[in-house]
């Protein structure tokens, strides 16, 4: 049974009206968003790493100073996000506590080592494909600050993505190495790119709370066949084969038929042990604390200057 609050807030969302950081909410819709707004921006930052570590190895001036931008971006996209799931009451301070101690998650994905140039190439085509197709819909969510962000950062994520299939360009049209190196990145990354839509819809236990409350409007498995019917055509393009037997045109249903996911390899990785996991988080916690001594510098300026100005 809804209460009254309850019914006039459920009926904003079904009539489009965006909630707003001081409006009413109940209390699981706030720790929803919380949850999945502090994970994004956990990904966002995390996901800094495996692109990070090849920017001192780019192959060219031009490369490097593309990889910078789009390492750059991820940070802002970070910082972005912490200040919209703070609109909801949750320190950021509270947050980064949460992800160093592995109580919130991030992305699986970022849990997977970039072993080759050609996986800078991949992860942008592929990774970035990925968010961008969960993303879009996300602009449209129903709660005010998150949706805005979503506008600018999937403006950006189109940037990465086409900066990362113009490196798979490069690569597929180059010498016999450097193909096979970019059809060695696609076997590597094509089955952890589906996987970062989450469990599959029968699994999914957030779903049908959160497409009631219009912060869900496509279902997991809906935006990872998206993602399928949106590759397979620029696979084609690069010469490179999707490393998926089953991967077939279904004319009846109108899109890609492919393989199982590993989910057994999903819920591993989530739990924290993935490839990465330990090496990402212990990088993590490591760049906050060497950073500890600029915010408590930042903090002491201020005060300084708040002082100054009281007289
Ligand atoms: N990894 O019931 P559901 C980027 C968890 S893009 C880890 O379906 P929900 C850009 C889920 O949290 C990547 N955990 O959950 C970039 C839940 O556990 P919980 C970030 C996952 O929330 C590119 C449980 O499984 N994007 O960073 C994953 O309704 C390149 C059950 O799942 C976003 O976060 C996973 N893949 O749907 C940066 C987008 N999937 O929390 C650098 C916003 C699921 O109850 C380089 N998030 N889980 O303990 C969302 O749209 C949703 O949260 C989903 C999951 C769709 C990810």
């Amino acid at each position: 049974e809804m209460s009254r609050e309850e019914r006039e807030f459920q009926g904003r969302i079904d009539r489009g009206v965006k909630i707003e950081a001081r409006d009413w909410m109940p209390e699981a819709y706030r720790k929803t968003l919380v949850r999945q707004i502090s994970q994004h921006a956990h990904s966002e930052i995390v996901g800094q790493l495996p692109e990070g570590n090849w920017i001192t190895r780019a192959p060219s001036l031009k490369r490097k100073a593309i990889l910078l931008a789009k390492v750059q971006d991820e940070a802002g996209h970070g910082l972005y996000l912490y200040s919209a799931a703070e609109t909801l009451g949750t320190s950021r301070d509270q947050m980064i506590d949460d992800l160093h101690s592995g109580k919130a998650k991030y992305s699986s994905i970022f849990n997977y080592p970039a072993l080759t140039w050609a996986d800078m190439g991949a992860i942008g085509w592929l990774v970035d494909g990925s968010a961008i197709i969960n993303q879009v819909p996300l602009c449209r969510c129903s709660y005010g600050p998150y949706a805005r962000a979503m506008v600018r950062v999937c403006k950006e994520e189109s940037f990465h993505q086409r900066q990362g299939y113009d490196i798979m360009i490069a690569l597929a049209k180059g010498t016999p190495e450097q193909k096979a190196m970019a059809q060695d990145a696609l076997n590597r990354w094509w089955w952890p790119s589906l996987m970062m839509f989450g469990p599959s819809d029968s699994e999914s236990v957030n779903s049908a709370q959160s497409a009631q409350w219009g912060i869900k409007l496509f279902s997991n498995d809906e935006l990872r066949q998206k993602m399928v019917d949106q590759s397979v055509p620029q696979a084609e393009f690069l010469g490179l084969t999707i490393p998926d037997p089953e991967l077939k045109w279904n004319a009846e249903r109108g899109h890609y038929d492919f393989g199982p996911i590993d989910w057994e390899e999903f819920y591993n990785v989530v739990k924290g042990h993935g490839p990465c996991n330990r090496d990402r988080l212990k990088t993590r916690i490591k760049a906050h604390e060497d950073g500890a001594w600029f915010r408590e510098a930042l903090i002491a300026h201020s005060e300084k200057k708040a002082q100054q100005a009281a007289g």
